[in-house]
């Protein structure tokens, strides 16, 4: 069996260890089944990279190729509670960005008879994170770790998804708010943390090799990549085949402080300026041609293009100086990085 799939066994028993343990409450037979299906729909058809690194990364850590069935368990426990975490802010993220499909389907507040359940569905979610960490971690030295770790990563998280909101408000359309060093913030908060530097995290803790500097070289090289990542899910949103990502963008109408509106900002003469100040943010799909032919005619594909290139052999370059003196190991970061270069979803 592959990993990937032993990975993806594990939740249906998760889930199934949460219905049992929100039973207690004598929660009606419909109140579990919605939980089921809100837990099933949120968790599955993503990539799984996130989840998948824990384990991945503990393995490489401890350097087994295969684990006990106990460990197996525990870090796939590990690894699908950033999915949950990861879960709980797509369908809130989808509701605000008003977005249509997630992973090929309809966005959770889209289902029928869901809408605006799906805000205390996401809280539910996230309280798992909690429940499950106690059921399995509670006995560990690391446990308050643990608890504190995923509380910061979702306030930093909250914070970076803050500034993406209000730098995007939907009447007052002001592109000389926007600025990539407020586009690295953005990124840095909303995706790196949670999405990098959080599933690296825990399999250290696991592993017995959270030191100081072991987690300061997580940070250093982690959070450059997440924001590559990031710059990545900007360009898709546009030039992405939504039969491979799953989803269809809405950064122009949405008016967001993204990669691409930035670069075209730097480039842009005063008569493409004008274009984009009359267009952009507005839920019209005759104003976003007019900013996708002001991208095409200032080559911003291009200018992705060689963005990529650049970053990601500065990326090479802090993997290759990683400070392995505490058990830390580049390869940790090389699985991860090469799992999204160049991604098309
Ligand atoms: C991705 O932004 C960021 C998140 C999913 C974090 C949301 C944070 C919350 C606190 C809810 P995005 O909107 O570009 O992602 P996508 O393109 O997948 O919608
Ligand atoms: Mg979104
Ligand atoms: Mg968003
Ligand atoms: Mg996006």
């Amino acid at each position: 069996m592959s990993s990937i799939t032993a990975f993806e066994n594990v939740l249906p028993e998760i889930i199934d260890e949460i219905l049992t343990e929100i039973s207690e409450t004598n929660l009606p037979d419909n109140g579990k089944e919605w939980i089921k299906q809100a837990l099933t729909h949120n968790c599955m058809g993503g990539k799984l990279n996130r989840g998948l690194s824990v384990l991945n990364s503990y393995q490489i850590l401890t350097a087994q190729k295969e684990l006990s069935a106990e460990e197996f368990k525990r870090a796939a426990v590990l690894g699908w509670l950033v999915e949950l975490l990861q879960a709980f802010f797509l369908v809130a993220d989808d509701i605000m960005d008003a977005s249509h499909t997630r992973r090929g389907q309809p966005c959770w507040y889209r289902m029928p008879d869901v809408g605006m359940v799906a805000i205390n569905d996401a809280f539910i979610i996230e309280s798992t994170i909690y429940m499950l960490l106690k059921k399995y971690f509670k006995s560990e030295k690391y446990y308050v770790d643990l608890v504190e770790l995923f509380h910061e990563i979702t306030l930093f998280t909250e914070l970076g998804q803050l500034v993406d909101l209000i730098t995007a408000p939907e009447d007052n359309v002001d592109l000389s708010k926007f600025s990539l060093d407020k586009h690295t913030y953005i990124v840095t908060y909303k995706t790196a943390y949670y999405s990098f530097y959080l599933p690296v995290v825990l399999a250290l803790h696991m592993a017995g090799k959270a030191s100081k500097t072991n987690l300061s070289e997580a940070k250093r090289v982690l959070i450059p990549i997440g924001v590559y990542f990031q710059v990545q899910d900007d360009y898709l949103d546009l030039y992405g085949d939504p039969k491979i990502t799953g989803k269809i963008g809405t950064d122009i109408q949405d008016n967001k402080c993204g990669w691409l509106i930035n670069v075209a900002l730097e480039l842009a003469n005063a008569e493409d300026r004008a274009v984009l100040d009359a267009n952009y943010g507005r839920k019209d799909p005759k104003c976003e041609q007019k900013v996708k032919d002001v991208y095409t005619k200032l080559d911003i594909k291009s200018k992705y293009h060689d963005y990529e290139e650049s970053v990601a052999n500065d990326i090479r370059n802090q993997i290759a100086a990683t400070d392995e003196s505490e058990g830390l190991k580049k390869e940790v970061f090389s699985v991860f990085f090469d799992k999204i270069y160049k991604r098309q979803k």
